[in-house]
């Protein structure tokens, strides 16, 4: 599964987008289509939806003629097919025909780089087929007369059997790869409250695929993680950590240490069966401390992505929340930060237009310069602080340097009783500081 990564699936696999219902999405169909490694050679729309063949009659029948004219292998959808939409369609077109969510679970597979997220999208994929788990056709059954003779009667209902088998083989293999992925979660839980214990800030960066977001923890970060643009380039969430950066030119004091985690990108009409490939993204979300909420400015449809992200994390939060054990960190009061990458791309124009937008966000461009963010993720972090002046005499020396990347040192001074810090310490922090308190 994991040989093929770079490969993608025929290169010369020539494929015709087909949407029917409003809206439609099929520009982001073609850049999924091409992640893939296909080449859109045609594109065909209906404004309602048919529930016998996804689109009309008519329709059917223009597209088989495109698929012939155009030389066509590939059908794909917009929307996910029934069984028999599929079957119907496939039949007319004379190609095969892939649906949107068979595409993303596809380009899932091949972009998956660990154990997990392989477990995660095989899940997806057993999912997607149980229902779609074909008996043989019953026809054929009957043509050929018995290989046993007497008239097949005997072996009627094998079919059946089979297809009882072949379900009950998925389901056991759903039920195996159910088990293991609980015990990852269990080793993430456990991971991240050893984080939490450190009183380390955590921030995570949320948003549509392609936005940027592992650009950002590069950046961030100075970590060398794959970026490219192609969709859900990232599967598995990775965490870094930011030591704290000197402020100024070091002596006036420093910012403390965070942990920044870059999870799987969201899209509009999420496969239902993922959802397991976004468990951790989703956790990751609902702990962190701050969200950065990234979006590519560039893009036509940056309000509608934004607001996609905006619902699948609220869904996501609730669905934890039901799960019980939500009691220390209320995963939607952390702040977020809206984050608008890839300004490079945006117009002079447009540029006054997102700020009368988005009066809040932060603009940047993350392939240039990330600093604009990190100042914001330094001060949402000492929004969740208490700021506190703390006189340290010079024998407990320990004390003062441990609140090097702990907490944000905003001044500095040694003076003949010890150091006097102005400082913003995390809350869990502040009462082990208390004794040093000045008033
Ligand atoms: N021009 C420009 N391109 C950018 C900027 N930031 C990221 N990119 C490009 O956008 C593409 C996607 O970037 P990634 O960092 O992989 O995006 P992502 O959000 O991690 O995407 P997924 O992991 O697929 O969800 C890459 O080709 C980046 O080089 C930017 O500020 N300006
Ligand atoms: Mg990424």
């Amino acid at each position: 599964m994991t040989e093929n990564r770079e490969e993608g699936v025929g290169l010369e696999a020539r494929a015709v987008l087909v949407g029917a219902g409003e809206p439609r999405h099929m520009e982001e169909l073609g850049r999924l289509a091409t992640t893939l490694g296909m080449e859109v050679v045609g594109v065909l729309e209906q404004g309602r939806r048919d529930n016998a063949g996804y689109v009309g009659r008519g329709k059917r029948e223009e597209l088989r003629d495109l698929v012939g004219e155009l030389g066509a292998g590939f059908v794909v959808t917009d929307d996910e097919l029934t069984a028999s939409q599929a079957r119907v369609l496939e039949r007319a077109a004379g190609a095969v025909v892939v649906d949107r969510t068979e595409l993303i679970i596809r380009i899932f597979e091949v972009h998956a780089g660990d154990a997990a997220s392989s477990l995660e999208v095989e899940l997806a994929d057993l999912q997607y087929r149980l229902p779609r788990v074909k008996g043989r056709n019953p026809e054929l059954s009957r043509l050929g007369g018995g290989r046993g003779g007497a008239g097949g009667g005997a072996r009627r209902g094998s079919g059946e059997q089979q297809l009882e088998y072949d379900r009950r083989v998925i389901r056991g293999r759903i039920d195996t790869i159910n088990r293991k992925l609980e015990r990852e979660k269990t080793g993430r839980e456990v991971r991240g409250a050893r984080l939490r214990e450190a009183n380390t800030p955590t921030v995570a960066l949320v948003g549509y695929t392609n936005a940027g977001k592992t650009t950002i923890l590069n950046a961030l970060s100075g970590a060398g993680r794959s970026t490219k643009d192609r969709l859900f380039e990232t599967l598995e969430t990775t965490t870094r950590l930011v030591e704290g950066a000197a402020v100024g030119n070091g002596a006036q004091g420093a910012h403390p240490d965070f942990v920044v985690t870059d999870t799987v990108g969201f899209i509009r009409k999420l496969p239902t069966q993922l959802v397991h490939s976004f468990a951790s993204t989703l956790e990751a979300a609902n702990q962190a401390d701050v969200k950065v909420l990234c979006a590519d400015a560039s893009s036509l449809e940056l309000e509608d992505e934004i607001a996609t992200v905006g619902r699948t994390l609220s869904e996501g939060a609730s669905e934890g929340a039901s799960e019980g054990a939500g009691e220390e960190d209320g995963p939607t009061q952390a702040p977020t930060i809206l984050c608008l990458n890839k300004m490079d791309l945006v117009s002079e124009e447009r540029s006054g237009e997102l700020e009368r937008l988005y009066p809040e966000a932060v603009r940047i461009s993350a392939v240039s310069d990330a600093v604009p963010l990190l100042d914001a993720i330094y001060e949402a972090i000492a929004g969740d602080r208490e700021r506190m002046q703390v006189l340290i005499p010079h024998d407990d020396y320990g004390a003062a340097s441990r609140l090097y990347g702990l907490a944000d040192i905003h001044s500095r001074q040694t003076t003949e009783e010890g150091v006097f810090m102005d400082i913003s310490l995390p809350h869990a922090a502040s009462a082990k500081y208390a004794p040093y308190k000045v008033p």
